[in-house]
């Protein structure tokens, strides 16, 4: 009984220690905005997790396999430390101890190594080496109790009932104090930071969008997507704060002039508003990865004049603040479309998930060859001179928006109403606009759906088609023809390598 009292004591002393090192290091992390080790370990998860896992994580997961992530690794380490508490209650301290500094030291290698959007040594360390402390401390701490109450080696572990009693209580308080410090302090300077900066009026606004390009059915998207509901694709456990004061762009490579910008500097040029439609690589048909917003930004063009392009030059490589990188043709910066690096989105600052304080949009391409967030460096060069973080990853380098449309009314598996029925969704081919959709009950014709106003070529466009729904199961299917005259294509491809294709259909009952 008393052995079994002191192993159960063993196992939640290992986990009190280090859960109280966990949330220590999270609120050191959240003050310096340095990697959480956790985190730093999850990124690498991420960086390394081969094509198949992670295409299977983004489409069934969202964004909701970045918490899993994290609670995944926390389970792991704590069962570890449970397993460690167990082994010092049977006489292995010093093991326990060991192990401790070991997946300390294992977090601090990973702190050093992994992107991570800290600037300074001391705020990228700091978090894992607080975690390594607490856990070395605390892991010494518990298992003190299970020491040999006389000094003789051969005996048994004891159990000191009071100093456990009290060295697992004062962890865990340290460690729920940590927790609810980050939760209720302003610890993480967010707001503050993003309200330092003030959305700059542009030179050249866009014009208001035409009322008709929203159609009027319930259950449809809204043209225009509110910050909070566009969607998130990157590979970040902790979203990076930049403080506006510190952010500084470099223009550099195959140019005559090298340019260093501040915020104040860029913001100080031409400024342009444009609707863009963003589209994400992975998104499956029908999926939900595309958003369309009014962003403000300065022509990446004027920049690229200012600094003078070389000949042969034919990319750019972009690179965020965490150290991942995007190649973008150099063609698609100065066609004369509007390629921006964005300073607002919907008339605010630019959210920390989607970008603050500077990010590019291309229009026509997908996000991961041209929609740098949280962008510092910007490199004129050759697609043969270097490879970027999707392309390692078998993404193919250059990747226009392939034309696709989606129903939204009715729901896949929903019942309507028979009778005269309503559908609506949309479709977008960004630089070359929707030009016609059409829609197929069952086996039947393609039939004209009837196209909301265009707002711009770069821009999504909403359609309804009205027929009569007899009672029974149906399918409806959609397709699209963009502004060349080209009409979306009925072969299916997976997201990999360049985006998915294939046509939306939707089954529902009518009674
Ligand atoms: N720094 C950084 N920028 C990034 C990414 C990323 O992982 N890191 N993902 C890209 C991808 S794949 C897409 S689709 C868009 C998504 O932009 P959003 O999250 O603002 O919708 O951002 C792009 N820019
Ligand atoms: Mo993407």
């Amino acid at each position: 009984m008393a052995t079994r009292v002191r192993r159960s004591a063993g196992v939640v002393g290992g986990v009190v220690a280090a859960g109280a090192a966990l949330a220590v290091g999270y609120l050191v992390a959240a003050v310096t905005g340095g990697p959480w080790p956790v985190d730093a370990v999850g990124v690498q998860v991420i960086d390394l997790a081969p094509g198949p896992v992670k295409d299977w994580a983004v489409r069934e997961l969202g964004t909701a396999d970045r918490p899993l992530l994290r609670v995944g690794i926390c389970v792991v380490l704590v069962v570890v430390a449970g397993i460690a508490g167990l082994i010092a209650s049977r006489g292995g301290r010093r093991i326990a101890v060991g192990l401790a500094t070991g997946l300390g030291v294992v977090g601090l290698g990973f702190a050093i190594f992994s992107r991570s959007a800290a600037s300074g040594v001391v705020d990228r360390l700091l978090p894992s080496v607080v975690t390594l402390l607490v856990a070395v401390g605390g892991m010494f701490l518990v298992t003190r109790a299970f020491e040999p109450q006389a000094p003789q080696k051969e005996q048994p572990p004891g159990f000191d009932r009071r100093r456990f009693l009290v060295t697992v209580s004062a962890l865990a308080v340290v460690g729920a104090a940590g927790w609810t410090a980050t939760k209720v302090l302003p610890v993480r300077a967010g707001d503050a930071l993003r309200e330092k900066f003030r959305v700059p009026r542009p030179a050249d606004p866009a014009g208001p969008i035409p009322a008709a390009a929203q159609v009027d059915v319930p259950g449809v998207t809204r043209f225009v997507t509110p910050n909070p509901k566009f969607y998130r694709v990157d590979t970040l456990l902790e979203v990076p704060r930049i403080d506006p004061d510190d952010w500084e762009l470099r223009i550099h490579g195959m140019v005559d002039k090298e340019l260093r910008l501040s915020l104040p500097d860029l913001v100080d040029r031409r400024l342009i508003e444009r609707d863009i439609t963003l589209t994400c690589v992975s998104n499956e048909v029908g999926g939900p990865y595309v958003g369309n917003a009014r962003w403000i930004g300065v022509p990446v063009a004027d920049l690229l004049a200012e600094a003078g392009v070389r000949s042969g030059a034919d990319a750019v490589k972009s690179t965020s603040v965490d150290g991942l990188t995007i190649g973008t043709p150099l063609s698609a910066l100065t066609d004369g479309r509007d390629a921006i690096l964005a300073v607002a989105m919907n008339g605010e600052p630019l959210p920390f998930e989607h970008g603050f304080p500077v990010r590019m949009v291309v229009p026509g391409l997908y996000g991961y060859v041209s929609a740098t967030k949280w962008i510092v460096d910007f490199e004129v060069t050759r697609f043969q001179d270097f490879s970027a973080y999707w392309t390692d990853r078998g993404w193919s380098v250059e990747a226009p928006i392939k034309t696709a449309s989606r129903i939204d009314v009715p729901k896949g598996l929903s019942t309507i109403k028979a009778g005269p029925a309503v559908a609506a969704g949309v479709a977008w081919a960004q630089r070359r606009g929707i030009k016609k959709v059409e829609v197929r009950v069952d086996d039947g014709e393609w039939q004209p759906a009837k196209l909301a106003a265009e707002d711009t070529i770069d821009t999504w466009r909403q359609w309804t088609f009205r027929w009569n729904a007899t009672p029974g199961m149906h399918r409806l299917t959609v397709r699209a023809t963009n502004g060349d005259g080209e009409v979306q294509t009925a072969d299916q491809a997976s997201p990999r390598p360049n985006g998915s294709s294939g046509l939306h259909d939707v089954v529902f009952t009518a009674e």
